[in-house]
């Protein structure tokens, strides 16, 4: 197994998400990257850092504002003198433009940084602080790194990408996701010739992000098992049954939500008719969001998947027989983080 890492993704800490106004301790944290990195090493997987790659395989997938954005937003609300509690220096938006764009009349993009800072975010739980750009830069960086070091002798090669990318729509980060890895990965690959791509994301949420970059596109198939949002989970809005592309996408988007506290049966049951909806697809070439935040001890999910379950869902992955990256997404119970990730690559590489 190749497994693609960079130390620079530490340097992403939010301290912490605010979640329904309340200040609570983050679930995504820097010290998920050496837990996953030390279950790798002790499984014997060929770690390879990450190389820097153009900002043209981000802008495939992102606009370019965003990306700037992202860039300059921590170092513009500090130079601004906004009041930040001690020791508590993230962007935190405080005024969205969502009711603004409804309502069809013009509205303007404010000068402040604290007016501009909801144009680019859509929650309150994904905090920037000043290791996010570079971090978010690497984790892009080892997935487009890992789409390189796919072939012949390496047709699995995971990406440790953090932070998660899977909520991150072509223009809004949120749901503690900045840029999409995947979405970037899978695009990636288009342009190294495979004509048709998937997207089978097995994160415990719906991935908002990948399904919104690749909407009406044909050539990128998406797919997800995920707990319901109807149910009163994120990403609230989307990740509903009947939503399955448009235009030309008409038909290549699937979603398959579980009700909370689901098992390894539903899971698997999920993830097997996501394959064979990939098969039809005729996809070349495979991405897999790999979250593992399913599992019944995870405290952002009521899914209840065990380690056989995550086994047996790499061995659904690897029946596909195709070229597949891998690229990290949530799980947040760290002493089980490592160990669940392994389980599935492991079975995906036999
Ligand atoms: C990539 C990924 O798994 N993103 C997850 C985003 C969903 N987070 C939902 C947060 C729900 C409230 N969490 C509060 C728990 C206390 N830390
Ligand atoms: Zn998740």
């Amino acid at each position: 197994l190749t497994a693609v890492w960079s130390d620079t993704c530490r340097q992403h800490d939010p301290q912490a998400e605010i979640w329904v106004g309340v200040r609570t301790p983050a679930a995504e944290v820097p010290q998920r990257v050496p837990v996953i990195r030390d279950a790798l090493e002790r499984y014997g997987a060929r770690l390879v850092a990450a190389t820097a790659h153009g900002d043209q395989r981000l802008t495939a997938v992102h606009d370019p504002a965003l990306l700037a954005h992202l860039r300059e937003v921590h170092r513009l609300w500090q130079e601004a003198g906004l009041p930040v509690e001690p020791g508590q220096d993230r962007v935190v938006p405080y005024v969205f433009p969502t009711a603004a764009m409804l309502s069809g009349m013009p509205a303007r993009v404010p000068t402040g940084v604290h007016g501009r800072a909801g144009l680019w975010c859509y929650d309150t739980m994904t905090l920037v602080g000043p290791g996010t750009w570079p971090a978010v830069r690497a984790a892009a960086d080892a997935a487009l790194t890992a789409v390189d070091l796919l072939g012949p002798d390496a047709p699995v090669v995971y990406a440790l990408s953090r932070p998660p990318g899977h909520h991150a729509t072509p223009a809004g980060y949120g749901g503690s996701c900045y840029l999409n890895n995947a979405a970037i990965a899978a695009q990636a690959l288009r342009d190294r010739g495979y004509d048709r791509v998937a997207v089978i994301d097995v994160d415990a949420h719906h991935g908002n992000g990948t399904q919104a970059v690749f909407w009406e596109r044909p050539d990128v198939f998406y797919g997800s098992v995920h707990v319901d949002p109807g149910a009163g989970w994120f990403p609230h809005y989307v990740g509903h049954a009947d939503e399955r592309g448009a235009g030309a996408g008409a038909g290549a988007n699937r979603n398959l939500p579980l009700p909370p506290g689901a098992g390894d049966r539903e899971w698997l049951g999920g993830v097997a008719r996501l394959c064979e909806e990939v098969q039809g697809h005729g996809a070349q070439a495979l991405v897999v969001s790999l979250g593992v935040d399913a599992a019944a001890d995870d405290p952002e999910s009521p899914l209840k998947v065990t380690a056989e379950g995550y086994a047996g869902t790499g061995r659904l992955l690897s029946d596909l027989g195709l070229p597949t990256v891998v690229v990290q997404e949530g799980g947040y119970h760290l002493p089980s983080l490592g160990p669940l990730v392994v389980e599935v690559l492991d079975a995906l590489v036999q």
